[in-house]
């Protein structure tokens, strides 16, 4: 299987200004209580301005080409873990089968538990953006994103959002859960981009 090492890991600069190096990623969640998802009914999806919609079941995410992922994870909050391994698609692949319309520009990210994000379109083109179905070499635990988990090493965590079920295709930008509430509209790490 191709692994890839995310570009942010062979930065002069690695830990981005305002971080600190912790062995391993605090979870956080919006709600208190993250029940076991129906992954016989789980669907994913991907929406909005594309010309072909898609949905898959788990079992047809598996079986998609995958890739492994080496990278970095910078939270808000001012820790940084190194060196995660996922394992997933990239997204750059999936968007390559939905089409996105000329005026796609922005997505949203919608999750299970109900936590939305949204981001430039641009950052689910890079090689480095993942749905991740595995995480160090095991099924992703609940905890941190079971069944499936958008990774994009590029941008500040809250942006990888957990328990994902789908990416809508938008014209123009919209405030997800944490941009409501003030976070930053990209949130680029390295020109802490943290709030507005
Ligand atoms: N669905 C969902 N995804 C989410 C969150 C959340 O509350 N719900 N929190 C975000 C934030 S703020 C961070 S820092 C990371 C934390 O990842 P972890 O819980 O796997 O450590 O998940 C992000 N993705
Ligand atoms: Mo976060």
């Amino acid at each position: 299987m191709k692994r890839i090492v995310s570009p942010i890991n062979q930065r002069e600069d690695r830990l981005p200004p305002g971080q600190r190096w912790i062995s391993s990623p605090i979870v956080y969640d919006i709600v208190d209580h993250i029940p076991e998802w129906d992954i016989g009914k789980y669907r994913f999806k991907v929406f909005g301005l594309v010309e072909n919609p898609l949905e898959l079941n788990y079992e047809e995410l598996l079986k998609m080409p995958s890739v492994e992922l080496i990278a970095d994870f910078h939270c808000v909050t001012r820790w940084s873990v190194k060196d995660i391994l996922w394992e997933g698609i990239q997204t750059s692949s999936l968007l390559s089968l939905a089409k996105p319309k000329g005026e796609a520009r922005y997505v949203m990210v919608h999750s299970l538990d109900g936590y939305t994000t949204n981001m430039p379109l641009e950052y689910l083109l890079y090689e480095d953006s993942l749905l991740a179905y595995k995480m160090n070499g095991q099924t992703i635990p609940l905890r941190h994103g079971y069944p499936l988990r958008l990774i994009v090493p590029r941008l500040y965590a809250w942006k990888s959002a957990k328990y994902v079920w789908g990416i809508e295709l938008l014209a123009k930008d919209a405030p997800g859960y944490w941009e409501q509430r003030g976070y930053n509209m990209r949130g680029d790490p390295w020109k802490e981009e943290r709030y507005w």
